[in-house]
């Protein structure tokens, strides 16, 4: 657990200051956040979160006609809170071929997405040749549809496979056709949490050092948040500001930048077949008020990163909505099948029609606004 703690005194003044500060345009420190935490006026927060995105971002809230396809489900990394993964060998792994990702995609162009998502498990043996081919095949086929594809540790990965750098990786990448990084991986950007919570994995410096490289070479990524597990309060502040500072930075430079933040729930997976069950964490999942508190905080302290997204397949659709109300501009989009979570926070679908998704939106009283992967209308 992070040790920084604020007294209650300082905690009070903070709260009284926090709200003044954001609605001036200033920027909030590690104290503020953490007061936000300890507020108990959840509906001021919220309109205070929801303010703020009106005055940076306007009324639109986003969505895109999208499919998420993860070509397998065999990880040589064992992170504890994940039930999506399974360990080399197991019976019920699977590896999509490169037509296959390929036939997906097209599927999906064809019912009118201009997006996909590509994102898998950390694959002892597929070689950087199979990562690459997926994108030049699927840019071959459907020119006009947006790549995102592979978070910070299967770009890692490539480059330990392929002995190149990360830059070398991104580059061939980008040549085949890869359009942006979404934001995976990121867990909690802490040393200690990563040695607790998924040991296996590339530390925090390594995924802000690829999305570092991911920027300086004009793409655009996004930032998830895994909230809800073992961290404290503390440490999801510090997570937000890691991020903030290194946006600075490639806003400094001027090329790519997170376009989105995303903050997941932890959901608890069920019993992994032939494994013994996942660790417990020492903390149960969120209450709906850390939910709601953790989208306004992300929106009062990330005063650089456009957009908040309320993913609605790990969030539930009924929570997903009053996000909205709480700083979430962006509901993801049609998604059509999810993978990483067998449920969602209400079991309700892993598919929405964009009918659906602009009647969601338009009850809160915003404009749904379909949107490219630039945050373009169309
Ligand atoms: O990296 C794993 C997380 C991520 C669990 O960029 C879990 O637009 C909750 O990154 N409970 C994958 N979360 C999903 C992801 C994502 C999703 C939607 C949009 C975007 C985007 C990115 O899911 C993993 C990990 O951090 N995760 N297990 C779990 N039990
Ligand atoms: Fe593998 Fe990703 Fe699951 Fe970790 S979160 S075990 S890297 S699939």
């Amino acid at each position: 657990m992070n040790g920084r703690k604020i007294t209650s005194e300082e905690a009070e003044k903070s709260l009284l200051k926090a709200p003044e500060k954001a609605q001036r345009g200033d920027r909030l420190n590690f104290e503020d956040g953490l007061a936000l935490y300890n507020c108990r006026d959840i509906w001021r927060l919220g309109r205070l979160a929801e303010q703020i995105t009106f005055d940076r971002v306007g009324r639109n809230v986003y969505y895109s006609i999208n499919r998420h396809i993860n070509y397998t489900n065999i990880c040589r990394i064992n992170c504890r809170f994940c039930g999506f993964s399974r360990r080399p060998g197991q019976a019920d792994g699977y590896v999509l071929s490169v037509e296959e990702v390929a036939e997906q995609a097209r599927q999906a162009h064809q019912q009118g997405a201009t997006e996909v998502h590509i994102v898998g498990g950390v694959h002892p043996e597929l070689p950087f040749n199979y990562y690459r081919l997926i994108v030049e095949e699927i840019r071959r086929a459907c020119p006009k549809l947006h790549i995102k594809a592979f978070t910070a540790v299967e770009i890692i990965d490539m480059a330990q496979k392929a002995d190149l750098s990360m830059d070398e990786i991104l580059m061939q990448l980008q040549e085949a056709g890869l359009g942006s990084l979404p934001g995976g991986g990121a867990e909690i950007l802490s040393e200690e949490y990563f040695r607790r919570a998924c040991p296996d994995k590339p530390g925090p410096e390594k995924w802000l050092a690829v999305h570092a490289a991911a920027h300086r070479r004009g793409l655009m990524t996004n930032a998830t948040m895994l909230y809800g597990y073992i961290e404290s309060p503390a440490e999801r502040i510090e997570h937000l500001i890691k991020l903030r500072k290194l946006q600075d930075e490639s806003l400094r430079n001027g090329k790519g930048r997170f376009q989105c933040f995303v903050p997941l729930p932890f959901i608890r997976p069920h019993e992994k077949p032939g494994e013994p069950s996942p660790a417990t964490p020492d903390d149960d999942s969120t209450d709906v008020l850390t939910d709601l508190k953790t989208i306004a905080i992300s929106r009062l302290m990330l005063d650089n990163i456009d957009h908040v997204k309320a993913f609605w397949p790990m969030l539930g659709v009924k929570l997903a909505q009053i996000a909205l109300c709480f700083g979430a501009n962006d509901l993801d989009g049609t998604v059509q099948q999810y993978r990483i979570v067998e449920k969602n926070r209400d079991n309700t679908t892993n598919s929405l029609s964009a009918e659906q998704i602009r009647a969601l939106i338009s009850e809160t009283g915003r404009t749904p606004v379909r949107r490219d992967a630039f945050y373009r209308p169309i």
